[in-house]
């Protein structure tokens, strides 16, 4: 009977157009006639989201009913990018838009581009949890996803006279159209407080964590659809808010100030996303940030499970969460105290299911971006929760203690709190104590952590306990919508299916084209369109005018010297002073090359925009050098992001993955380009390495010292000096000389080179990355090989799907199976 009255789902043009209109009139109080593409994105937007609620609704039904097991993933970042183009390709409902925005005079392009970027992440960390959340739903996983809406995303980056200056990102400044607020799902966290210790009648004495300030946490919910799919999952995002809208009491009081400051207080804890990749910089809101968000998240996984009625005891046979990265782990120490606190089980009950629960996906082996919080800092915040650490590890060692009786040495390296001055909470030991499973996310990144990070664990633990999951994009957003042509020309190919977006191995099928002289046209057509598109971004950025016909040498990433964005720029320096000599007649046998630069580095790292600015400096040098017009050119993007990279991507002839061997994790910018037929110039390093094994080394540029090669090296240079080339040599000079700006500038990016020790090892890897360039100008004069090494490698990429590494995790370390979600009728 109440099926009459149900909503009526978008499905075709005339659906869109209807309630594009009522948007429009209703929600946005216009009409149509004084509709611009502004409101026209906002109505179109929530017209599509309401088969996206539909089809929530029906999935979270259907999820409650048959009470799967499900996953959470908790991620401090999710770098979503826009939302639109996405939700119309994986819901189907693409071409009717278009032709109903089309009709109503909009072109939909313009429209697209009127959604602001949701930047909720720095780089790779934060877009694998968008990746994730695709895949887990495109396969249907009961899945969740818990982060934080920041109110201010990754900042803006502009270059004011070649210098990066951030300015803020407001991206929530017409509200968000793709989500709903839950102000009745609303947790109130608490933060400072004391530990009260009650006795009971047999003077078992229980502890509670009472007497502090409370911070509300207000739910926001974005349904994230899959590809082809009825199942949509829910990424739920907390904001904070005052737990009293205001305190009256003290205002009328008269005191003002106060009244008004724990109202910011309370709002400032999610604010602002930290700027910093692969840093950690042990800020106390930080700290404030993480136990906000992980408290709410536990809380609403909680209530969940305690709504089926099952006993505690089958909690990690319903629930399943990943860490992602060390930020929420203060996660395993929430649920103990939820567990024994306030649900009276005992610890040791509480610890087995907890372990069970919980799993931790390490994302780098930098010293620097390991977290560790003081235990003032933290105890003062959270004080039961710093004894509840103490307690986890005093059991910890006693077990190391009794597996490795006496070994003092054994029992300090690997305990949870770092005897320093402060003493330290080491956060990725209790990461690994509190999770059954702890994963790398590239083979060798996966190697480097079981020997040596986490060493001592891998001999206490066994080395079952530590696996690798490689990285993966989904196609979805990096084929089919960053390039649709191509994904169309490959689905022809294919019989005209798109079956591959969800089975990427079906790539496979392409490979017999390889050598087929239309295909490769039709293949090479559509690079140089998609280089054509770049080039118009460029323009309309800069100004500057790119040959489309030049070889497109992109290197597009968070700004980091173990990144070597320097490495890049002393070889176009090179590449410039030696293009600068020849001859009118040599320069005839030129390949002519466009180095495109792009990314953000933290507002804080000093030696990161001192690269951004040498970058900016040789572009305006050689962009502007008559004797090199037409062979060189070198551009940089403002203000890279997702958006921006699905029009970079596609357009890559080349792209530079060249970090220091054994410092990049994995990366996944590298399986992106791949993925669009670029070929790559990198080290033996992260997923490099696996992606030259399924699409062969012989269609890759690989260069640079091995990563069992570096320690070495960096003990001689430190011991016996730094040796410079005599190119490196000759790029300094040319530095120092003035041309790029004045010499100062650049006097420390070039000391930690030639007189600090050259932690990344340039001067090691600059004469076989000069080489590796070398083969790659030979390589390109080759048309033909060219685009028939640009087609093998798109047909073996198939590993790198996300579809891959989520059934990964399902299948090794959460123990969950797809539920797909019957239609509705
Ligand atoms: O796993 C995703 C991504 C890797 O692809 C990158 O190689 C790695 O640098 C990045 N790691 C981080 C760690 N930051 N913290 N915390 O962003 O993860």
């Amino acid at each position: 009977q109440w099926k009459k009255f149900a909503v009526k789902e978008v499905e075709s043009k005339d659906d869109f157009q209807s309630e594009f209109v009522r948007h429009v009139e209703i929600t946005l109080g216009r009409s149509l006639y004084n509709c611009d593409e502004l409101a026209a994105y906002q109505a179109a937007a929530r017209s599509i989201k309401t088969k996206l609620i539909v089809q929530w609704n029906r999935t979270q039904q259907q999820h409650t009913l048959s009470d799967p097991k499900r996953i959470y993933y908790l991620s401090l970042e999710f770098l979503m990018g826009r939302a639109m183009d996405n939700a119309l390709l994986n819901t189907g409902l693409k071409d009717a838009s278009r032709q109903g925005l089309d009709e109503f005079g909009f072109r939909m392009e313009d429209v697209l581009e009127q959604e602001p970027d949701a930047g909720l992440g720095n780089g790779g960390l934060g877009r694998l949890a968008a990746c994730f959340i695709d895949s887990l739903t495109t396969s249907n996983y009961p899945a969740w996803g818990y982060g934080i809406q920041y109110k201010y995303g990754i900042f803006q980056q502009k270059i004011v006279d070649g210098y990066q200056v951030e300015q803020p990102d407001y991206w929530l400044v017409y509200s968000n159209p793709w989500e709903i607020t839950r102000r009745e799902i609303a947790v109130d966290v608490m933060f400072n407080g004391y530990v009260q210790r009650t006795a009971d009648d047999q003077g078992i004495v229980k502890k509670s964590w009472v007497g502090g300030d409370f911070v509300r946490a207000i739910a926001h919910d974005m349904p994230i659809p899959g590809y082809k799919t009825n199942n949509v999952n829910n990424l739920r995002l907390w904001s904070s808010e005052p737990h009293v809208e205001f305190d009256f009491s003290k205002f009328n009081e008269g005191d003002y100030d106060q009244a008004v400051r724990e109202q910011n207080n309370a709002e400032t804890i999610s604010s602002v996303l930290y700027p910093n990749d692969n840093f950690y910089s042990g800020k106390e809101l930080r700290l404030k940030q993480q136990y906000f968000w992980v408290a709410a998240s536990l809380s609403d996984i909680v209530r969940r499970f305690k709504k089926t009625r099952r006993p505690w005891k089958e909690f990690s046979d319903q629930v399943a969460i990943q860490l992602n990265d060390t930020h929420p782990t203060l996660a395993i120490v929430e649920l103990m105290r939820i567990f024994v606190d306030r649900e009276g089980l005992d610890w040791d009950s509480a610890w087995a299911i907890t372990t069970e629960t919980f799993a931790y996906t390490n994302h780098t082996v930098l010293p620097e971006a390991l977290e560790k919080w003081s235990v003032d800092v933290l105890g003062h915040l959270l004080p039961r929760h710093l004894e509840i650490i103490y307690d986890i590890n005093l059991f910890f060692l006693q077990m190391v203690d009794k597996k490795f009786p006496k070994d003092r040495e054994l029992l300090s390296r690997v305990s949870i709190i770092e005897e320093s001055s402060p003493k330290q909470v080491r956060m990725a030991y209790l990461a690994i104590i509190g999770s059954h499973k702890v994963n790398g996310v590239a083979e060798l990144h996966s190697e480097l952590i079981r020997t040596t990070i986490f060493k001592d664990f891998v001999a206490i633990y066994g080395a079952d306990k530590f696996m690798n999951v490689t990285n993966g994009i989904t196609p979805r957003r990096w084929l089919l919508q960053a390039n649709p042509a191509l994904a169309s020309l490959i689905a022809e190919k294919l019989g005209g299916s798109y079956d591959y977006l969800k089975d990427l191995g079906l790539l496979k099928g392409i490979e017999k084209y390889a050598h087929d002289s239309e295909f490769q046209t039709q293949w090479y057509n559509i690079k140089r369109a998609n280089k054509e598109r770049l080039a118009k971004l460029v323009k309309s950025q800069s100004g500057l005018v790119l040959n489309p016909d030049a070889l497109f040498d992109v290197q597009v990433k968070r700004f980091h010297e173990y990144k070597r964005q320097q490495l890049n720029i002393f070889g176009v320096i090179h590449r410039y002073l030696e293009l600068k000599a020849l001859s009118s007649e040599e320069k005839k046998k030129v390949v002519p090359r466009v180095s495109i630069f792009g990314g953000k580095s933290a507002p804080g790292y000093y030696m990161a925009k001192v690269i951004i600015k040498l970058i900016n400096s040789v572009a305006a040098v050689v962009n502007e050098d008559e004797d090199v017009k037409g062979l060189l050119q070198v551009a940089f993007v403002e203000d890279y992001n997702v958006s921006k990279a699905e029009i970079i991507t596609p357009a890559s002839d080349i792209s530079e993955h060249i970090s220091t061997a054994g410092t990049e994790a994995s990366g996944t910018s590298n399986m992106k380009f791949v993925l669009n037929g670029g070929l790559i110039i990198g080290t033996v390093d992260g997923a490099n390495i696996e992606i030259a094994r399924e699409v062969g080394e012989e269609n890759m540029f690989m260069f640079g010292h091995l990563a069992e090669a570096v320690e070495d090296l960096r003990f001689d240079h430190r011991y016996r000096g730094v040796k410079l080339n005599d190119k490196l040599q000759k790029v300094f000079e040319t530095i120092q000389s003035g041309i790029f700006g004045e010499s100062h500038i650049y006097n420390d990016l070039i000391s930690s080179i030639r007189d600090n020790g050259d932690h990344y090892l340039v001067s090691d890897d600059f004469d076989t990355y000069l080489d590796a360039q070398r083969r790659v100008d030979e390589a390109f004069v080759d048309k033909d090989t060219w685009v028939s090494k640009s087609i093998i490698v798109v047909a073996n990429m198939g590993f790198f799907s996300s579809d891959r590494a989520i059934d990964e995790y399902a299948e090794t370390i959460w123990n969950v199976e797809p539920l797909p979600i019957a239609n509705f009728d």
